[in-house]
């Protein structure tokens, strides 16, 4: 049927829901037998790029000179520069250096979540070297001592990194204790179950598939509905001065 118009995507100053009826694909520099969908980049005001790479089977990534972090949601991809080979499934994710040269090329029709930024230098540190790892591999904390929220720091935290993805999964009913107002800001996509988002003054219903944009200061809270676990992958900007 017609939709008439209607979509729960939304696009405030401080805050983008980006809905998959809304998805529009495209191919960046270098992509072959894959597509993207661009969740959010500069031009929406946000410092990275997040997208969602769909490839077919042999399909690639173009080249970047800027760090990159991938995760991988469903099929199996290899990951290769000139002194490795890594076999990435289903929940492995890497984070790449600025400047490395690599390959990512699928075994069968894989999609991932794809995140570019600027390297944020700072003095007496050097970007980490490449990291290739597994969520399943990564211990799981409670957030704020409530079992029922459950978070997983795929990065290290020491500032080789200027930046963290996380996954956070929240048991039916479980919500964030409290109304978060920060200044960093955040890319999320959700990964499994749904619920309601706070963003600013809106409350929308959300859902696996769906990409939400949250600038530095934007209010945000999720508490989860359903009779599965909600859970997101969420990167935040991390270990620097908000002055640079
Ligand atoms: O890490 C975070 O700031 C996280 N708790 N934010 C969020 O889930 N919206
Ligand atoms: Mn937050």
């Amino acid at each position: 049927m017609h939709n008439l118009g209607h979509t729960r995507s939304s696009m405030k100053r401080d805050h983008i829901l980006q809905t998959p009826d809304t998805f529009i694909r495209t191919v960046l520099p270098g992509m072959t037998n894959a597509a993207a969908i661009v969740h959010v980049a500069p031009a929406a005001g946000a410092a990275f790029t997040q997208y969602t790479a769909e490839l077919e089977s042999q399909g690639t990534l173009g080249a970047t000179s800027l760090q990159r972090f991938l995760y991988v949601t469903s099929g199996v991809a290899d990951l290769t520069t000139d002194t490795s080979f890594k076999t990435l499934t289903a929940g492995s994710f890497a984070y790449i250096p600025p400047g490395l040269a690599h390959t990512l090329t699928a075994q069968q029709k894989t999609v991932l979540a794809v995140i570019e930024k600027p390297y944020e230098p700072l003095e007496g540190t050097a970007p980490s070297a490449l990291l290739v790892g597994h969520e399943d591999n990564v211990a799981s904390v409670a957030l704020m001592g409530d079992e029922d929220l459950q978070v997983r720091v795929l990065l290290p935290d020491n500032t080789s990194f200027d930046f963290a993805v996380n996954t956070m999964t929240y048991q039916p009913g479980a919500a964030l204790a409290l109304v978060e107002i920060h200044v960093m800001e955040h890319g999320l996509l959700m990964l499994e179950g749904g619920g309601i988002y706070r963003l600013g003054d809106n409350w929308y219903p959300v859902t696996a598939g769906d990409f939400i944009w949250m600038a530095p200061f934007c209010p945000q809270w999720f508490g989860a509905l359903g009779k599965q676990p909600a859970k997101y992958l969420i990167y935040k900007d991390w270990n620097r001065h908000p002055i640079g």
